[in-house]
């Protein structure tokens, strides 16, 4: 680092506004020069004036048995959310989370580790230091603890803040929480538009093997008229879980299976571990030790410890030049046509013995914006520094494509380079339940990209369950099946009558895609998630605050999971004319399992064809579904480009608002506002009035 470079080091966490409605605090005891650098925030911010004295949130620092702690006063009545990947309920008030990216262990009622979580595990996959707090009135705030080392964040009587490290509070207040995560996503950055493909359904497992099994499957696709977009293949291609090699037998032509993949018009994403086996002979290994990748005790002893290969070492994604080493494997790995890559254990997480982590005390040598830390410091950030380096790699091998990384562990900011997963759930009705506030907490963290493993992971499902999992997970961002060991998991697994409830769920999600990919647009451009809590609709709405079962679809497509038992609390609903509709012909009054849709009065949805891929689809026509107000309009939106690349960032795509006036039986269109210079395929789309 240059002295000028230290210099703006310096000014990175000086305390005072940051932009209009960011404040950034920090202790008074503490020279904020020496406070480490932001790695949630896109670039660094330097104050731009003081903080204004009637500025509502104000964090007090105080020091606690060696620990730094910082209180908020909230307000009587303000609700909590966010936090980041956090299972139980959606509203957070009453729960402590611990920032610590931890692959769980709950124990087995006969005392053995298993590998999955319940609404008590402190600690997730991924670690986001921030709240979402929305008072009683509909305004909100927002609350970043800047820090990457381990923190608590303690909800049960306001804002408790933890760290044993000094860190900054970036408040946001704004006057909705829309716009707090618009601001957010100012500072932390928004996801890249990933490609069109990803936003169909996919099949993974635990894994598909040998090669002949993942022509298999796909031909199941294809044969049964299920859609699917993408085949994952998980850890048994990989000779002995050597990271960057194939199995011979199993696997011996990768090139070719990707191939076959691409012919029937599927994409493929393959896993990649960050461990590397400890052996003499192993060229990822050899290469590793000789340009100092791994990491380090403070004597300076290469660290290993035991995972799915056996003993291994770890990359020390904080330099530079691992992370440079790391995408140039990644590079080779992706000319055998890859489309995407899926980076797991990335906590990071050795397998033996049960709950294990690195030790805090392991040395990160840093490098450019990232200085010299502990494992304690950087633990935080490992996921999202090795999806950065999968995310480089991806777009230095095809600079024409979108990159699509899916990684288990993350930090806040990471949807800069990754989509996620809820990581390892349950084949159970309380995970299916924990599916959908999963996904809107990560949503409000930053993360508009989310879905559960269809099904449940660990465990088989009952039929009921799988299909009442399929019709739900239809609408939530990421949508894959995916399952361990034991059982099958395919849509065709469990019967006639629920094979023809998967379709009917995947045929839903396809038709309604081009609304989908102007969400998925809206959110690259404003942080706004895809899926939303219910209380968007009205933040002043206090009866919508808990609403954890439905919720919404942008701003106007309200999704209804079935409730199953009649006992159930009604689900909450919003004010206001909300008209139900169907998707594929049927009743709009959908049987159970699948979700009962409906659409604000006043607005209007684009619809493609249920098509078997995602690219057929955009081949199709657009209806627009409209949803007209008492004055007979509704307005809407439709996203265009050509699906990959990165055309649209130099204006080649559409983004389309339509405005439909309804006078008795006939219906005008116009189009109120066009941006983007790319031609539409569909000057003329039909309206389909509900
Ligand atoms: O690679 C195997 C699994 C993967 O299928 C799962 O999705 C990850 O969460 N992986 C964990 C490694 C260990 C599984 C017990």
């Amino acid at each position: 680092m240059t002295a000028s470079d230290s210099r703006t080091h310096a000014s990175h966490q000086e305390p005072g506004l940051l932009a209009p409605g960011i404040a950034r605090f920090t202790p008074d005891e503490v020279d904020p020069a020496s406070l480490p650098r932001s790695l949630a925030f896109e670039r660094p911010w330097p104050r731009c004036g003081p903080v204004p004295a009637d500025w509502a949130v104000v964090p007090t620092f105080t020091q606690v048995s060696g620990a730094w702690q910082a209180l908020i006063d909230p307000g009587d009545g303000t609700s909590f959310y966010g936090t980041g990947e956090v299972a139980g309920p959606l509203l957070r008030n009453g729960f402590v989370t611990e920032v610590w990216a931890k692959q769980p262990f709950r124990i087995d009622e006969d005392g053995t580790p298993v590998a999955n979580y319940d609404e008590r595990s402190p600690s997730l996959y991924q670690a986001h230091p921030w709240i979402l707090a929305v008072r009683s009135d509909g305004s909100a705030f927002g609350v970043l603890a800047d820090t990457t080392y381990r923190l608590r964040i303690d909800l049960r009587a306001g804002i408790e803040l933890r760290c044993e490290s000094p860190f900054p509070v970036v408040v946001i207040d704004a006057q909705s929480p829309q716009s707090v995560l618009r601001r957010l996503a100012a500072l932390c950055g928004t996801m890249p538009l990933p490609p069109r493909w990803t936003l169909g359904y996919h099949q993974c497992r635990f894994s598909y093997y040998p090669d002949a099994r993942v022509r298999e499957i796909a031909d199941g696709f294809r044969e049964r008229r299920i859609p699917c977009d993408g085949i994952w293949i998980d850890i048994h291609y990989m000779d002995a879980y050597k990271v960057f090699t194939f199995d011979s037998e199993g696997f011996p032509d990768p090139s070719a299976t990707n191939d076959y993949l691409h012919r029937r018009g599927f994409r493929s994403v393959w896993i990649l571990d960050p461990a590397v086996k400890v052996e003499d002979g192993y060229s990822v290994y050899e290469e590793g030790v000789a340009g100092g990748h791994f990491l380090r005790d403070a004597q300076g002893v290469e660290h290993r410890q035991w995972t799915w290969p056996g003993e291994a070492a770890f990359p020390d994604f904080t330099r530079p030049e691992t992370r440079r080493w790391w995408s140039e494997l990644t590079v080779e790995f992706l000319r055998h046509g890859m489309d995407g890559i899926w980076v797991d254990l990335n906590e990071p997480s050795p397998i033996l013995p049960h709950g294990a982590e690195l030790p805090e005390n392991l040395q990160h040598l840093g490098g450019e914006e990232i200085a010299p830390g502990s494992h304690g410091q950087y633990h935080n950030v490992y996921g999202m520094l090795m999806s950065k380096s999968t995310f480089d790699a991806m777009l230095a091998c095809r600079p024409d494509r979108r990159p699509f990384v899916l990684t288990r562990s993350s930090y806040l900011g990471g949807q800069r380079y990754a989509a996620t997963w809820t990581g390892d759930n349950v084949s159970n009705w309380e995970h299916l339940e924990w599916s959908v506030p999963m996904v809107l907490n990560l949503g409000l963290s930053g993360q508009p990209n989310s879905g559960p493993d269809i099904g449940g992971f660990a465990g088989t499902p009952t039929p009921e369950l799988f299909a009442h999992w399929i019709a739900v997970g239809s609408f939530l961002p990421f949508c894959r099946t995916h399952n361990a060991l034991h059982g099958n998991q395919e849509p065709w697994s469990f019967g006639a009558e629920v094979e023809e409830i998967a379709r009917t769920a995947l045929l839903r999600r396809y038709r309604l895609l081009p609304y989908l990919y102007t969400l998925f647009h809206e959110a690259a451009t404003t942080g706004l998630p895809v899926a939303r809590p219910l209380f968007f609709a009205d933040p002043c709405d206090l009866g919508l605050r808990a609403e954890q079962r439905a919720f919404l679809l942008g701003a106007d497509l309200r999704v209804e999971p079935a409730v199953r038992d009649p006992l159930d609390t009604p689900l909450a609903r919003p004010q206001g004319v909300w008209r139900p509709f169907a998707l594929l012909g049927e009743d709009p009054e959908q049987p159970a399992p699948h979700p009962r849709l409906s659409l604000r009065a006043g607005s209007m949805i684009p619809l493609g064809p249920a098509a078997q891929t995602v690219d057929e689809v955009f081949d199709g026509s657009i209806t627009l579904l409209a949803s007209f107000d008492e004055d007979g309009r509704a307005t809407g939106r439709l996203y265009e480009d050509a699906g990959d690349g990165f055309g649209y960032c130099e204006g080649d795509y559409r983004l389309t608002t339509y405005e439909a006036r309804r006078r008795g039986a006939q219906i005008a269109l116009r189009v109120v506002q066009v941006e983007g210079s790319r031609g539409t395929r569909h000057p003329h789309p039909k309206v389909l009035a509900l």
